[in-house]
């Protein structure tokens, strides 16, 4: 079988990314070694950190590269996506339901990098709107966002990457900033009913286990963030979290799903 792998929340860190993916053999002087491996990325490739772009054009590289070896890329949204979009697209503007808030507001509030918006291109922004919310493979539910907002897009993996990709085309605030409020809710599976939200999760879009990023493992088990860290395994089992806290020193996680037990 191939080999499937997944990582997260790289936050502009492609040297790190970089290190990662040639460690595990998936990169060889910066292009696509993993023959027919499949890797996800669950989101979050830009702000607080140097080089967001670059991890953007490293992902959209290695989706090129990869099937020419019978090998596949999956890139999935992140919140700080919409994040840097919303702020390219509407700035300053007071969200309607809450004049308090803008993107720009929330978006140098969450470690908008302002060279990252400089670099947009439309190619850039072609990808990153078309990018699918949600994905499945090796028996595991692929999210960015450790919430079950996903359901209220759709039943069906496909359904809510469908429902995703439109609003993404949609010119309105309100859409935009609905998208960021649900993709940035997080511990769904953390809380007293998470198990049971989790069940809820895989039984609805399949899988026996839900893989995401967008909150450090930390944060979930507890503690500071160390280069140490191991993903974190919770909620009976039913969620992993592989999100490292890259910029806060913590490791890039690279797992391989289809070893997982
Ligand atoms: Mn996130």
């Amino acid at each position: 079988m191939e080999s499937v792998w997944a990582v997260s929340d790289i936050h502009g860190h492609r040297k790190e990314l970089e290190a990662t993916l040639t460690a595990a053999g998936l990169l060889d002087d910066g292009h696509w070694a993993g023959g027919e491996a499949r890797l996800w990325f669950l989101g979050d490739y830009v702000d607080r950190g140097p080089d967001g772009i670059g991890v953007i054009e490293l992902a959209m590289q290695l989706q090129e590269e990869a099937p020419r070896s019978g090998g596949q890329v999956s890139a999935l949204l992140g919140n700080h996506e919409i994040l840097m979009l919303g702020m390219q697209r509407y700035g300053p503007t007071p969200v309607p339901s809450d004049s308090r808030y803008s993107f720009e507001v929330n978006w140098i509030g969450n470690g908008g990098v302002v060279r990252d918006l400089e670099r947009l291109e439309q190619r850039h922004l072609d990808w990153l709107t078309s990018l699918p919310a949600v994905g499945s493979d090796a028996d595991h539910l692929l999210l960015h966002s450790d919430t079950s907002a996903y359901l209220l897009w759709g039943e069906q993996v496909d359904d809510i990457n469908d429902a995703v990709r439109a609003e993404l085309q949609m010119p309105d605030l309100t859409t935009w900033w609905e998208m960021w409020r649900r993709l940035t809710s997080r511990y769904a599976f953390a809380r007293e009913d998470g198990v049971e939200t989790a069940t809820r999760m895989l039984d609805t879009l399949g899988g026996r286990r839900i893989v995401h990023g967008h909150t450090i493992g930390a944060l979930i088990r507890g503690g500071s963030v160390t280069p140490e860290d191991e993903p974190v395994l919770y909620a009976d089992g039913l969620a992993l979290d592989i999100d490292g806290g890259i910029y806060l020193g913590g490791p890039c996680q690279l797992v391989r799903l289809d070893e997982q037990d």
